[in-house]
């Protein structure tokens, strides 16, 4: 039984002692949470400006999302796929009809939906063009972030995500991201090219936006090769961008899409993989799966969850306020020597303050934000993101831009 009269120290404590420290959390224990709004176990109330990594995108709770998971919950919650069930085929319907793809295949995490899509991509390389068995090679970006498994990190750049967890998997080639000569170069280099996988702005990286145009071209080069476009959107889709996904900024339709967080607007672990009907159709009965992918609960919660971003017209929400955020900190950071500049899209920003990459000016300054009433996590030593949910309103996040001109005046 969790003790309702648990302090902060004592939460963090048990963490310390019975949990893998494969984290490093800000020291915050949150025990409620209401758009855009997080509670702390003593009840001191913070703006989220981290959305769970982008997963929140909904807001947290959000009655309508929280109705359709305590419905189906008590309902159905799981049959496997080794019967079928009665959401399964209506959220398919919905989800790709509302994406614009010909199929969807359900999985769970971000990171089992990028393997699903390594896999698919491969096996499409080898029975539709021609590839020679287990010669396929997908082009990586440097300092891309797509997950946590064995296969997903052999391909990282980010030390601490691979190192001693080898051997690694092989067929992948990393080029330096935003460069298209990179890209065509290894296009051209070998016949045996079977996709790019890209995340349309990366967001471990700091929040890296690429140049205006680099995905477009980068689609059209894929084409010209006959390489599958791979847009990895689990951070960058569902409105957060300002589009529902962050390639409609540059009308690319991917070859294959992956999403997932937000999908299910935090609330449940629910992704996927789309793709039109002559990529999918190469993965036959038994070849794919997993127990929990396609359960009703995920579906009957990712529908909801898509019905709110529609319905409250979230993109365009954080198409305005992102140019508002990114307006207001740019006016204060021609006054500020601190911060070397804020960049992003929508509401996926970061600022990039000016000190090494290993300081430990962002975590200052984040734990600072924390006692003003603001949380946000660094993704570097100097860089720090924003990313709000995207239900916040215009006066909500003016008074945030405050909060953060202030703390940092403080430095
Ligand atoms: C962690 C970062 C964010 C992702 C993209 C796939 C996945 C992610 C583009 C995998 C996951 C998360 C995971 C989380 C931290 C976080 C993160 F800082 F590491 F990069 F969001 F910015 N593709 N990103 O961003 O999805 O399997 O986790 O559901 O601690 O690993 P997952």
């Amino acid at each position: 039984m969790v003790s309702e009269t648990l302090s902060s120290k004592q939460a963090i404590e048990l963490e310390n002692k019975y949990g893998a420290h494969n984290y490093h959390p800000l020291p915050v224990v949150l025990s409620k949470g209401e758009g855009v709004f997080v509670w702390d176990v003593e009840g001191k109330k913070y703006y989220d400006f981290l959305s769970a990594y982008s997963a929140v995108n909904q807001g947290h709770c959000h009655p309508k999302i929280i109705k359709a998971l305590k419905d189906q919950a008590s309902t159905l919650t799981l049959t496997s796929r080794a019967f079928y069930n009665d959401v399964l085929g209506a959220y398919e319907k919905y989800v790709t009809e509302y994406f614009g793809f010909d199929k969807v295949l359900p999985m769970n995490t971000g990171a089992e939906a990028v393997e699903t899509a390594i896999k698919l991509c491969r096996k499409y390389a080898y029975e539709v063009n021609g590839i020679a068995e287990n010669e396929a090679e997908i082009i990586v970006c440097e300092n891309n972030f797509h997950g946590r498994t064995t296969t997903i990190i052999s391909f990282s750049n980010d030390e601490d995500a691979r190192r001693n967890f080898g051997p690694y998997t092989k067929g992948f080639i990393k080029i330096a991201y935003n460069n298209l000569d990179a890209l065509e170069e290894t296009l051209k280099s070998s016949k045996n090219i079977a996709g790019f996988l890209v995340e349309p702005i990366q967001g471990e990286a700091g929040v890296y936006v690429p140049s205006e145009g680099y995905l477009s071209k980068a689609k059209a080069l894929c084409e010209k090769y006959g390489v599958l476009f791979i847009a990895d959107e689990v951070q960058t889709g569902i409105a957060r961008t300002g589009e529902l996904l962050a390639v409609k900024h540059e009308n690319v339709k991917p070859d294959i899409l992956i999403l997932g967080k937000a999908l299910s607007g935090g609330v449940y672990p629910v992704s996927a993989v789309f793709s039109n009907n002559k990529i999918m159709d190469v993965i036959k009965p038994g070849q794919h799966g997993s127990t929990f992918g396609g359960n009703p609960l995920a579906c009957a919660v990712a529908i909801a969850a898509l019905e709110v971003v529609k319905d409250e017209e979230l993109a365009k929400n954080s198409e305005e306020l992102g140019q508002l955020f990114r307006s207001e900190l740019g006016k204060f950071i021609e006054t500020n020597d601190l911060i070397k500049l804020v960049r992003g899209k929508g509401l996926l920003n970061a600022i990039v303050i000016n000190d090494s990459e290993d300081s430990s000016t962002a975590w200052d300054i984040c734990i600072k934000l924390r006692d003003n009433g603001l949380l946000a996590k660094p993704t570097h030593g100097n860089i720090i993101r924003f990313a709000p949910p995207l239900v916040m309103n215009k006066e909500q996040l003016l008074d945030c831009v405050e909060i953060i001109k202030k703390t940092i005046s403080e430095f």
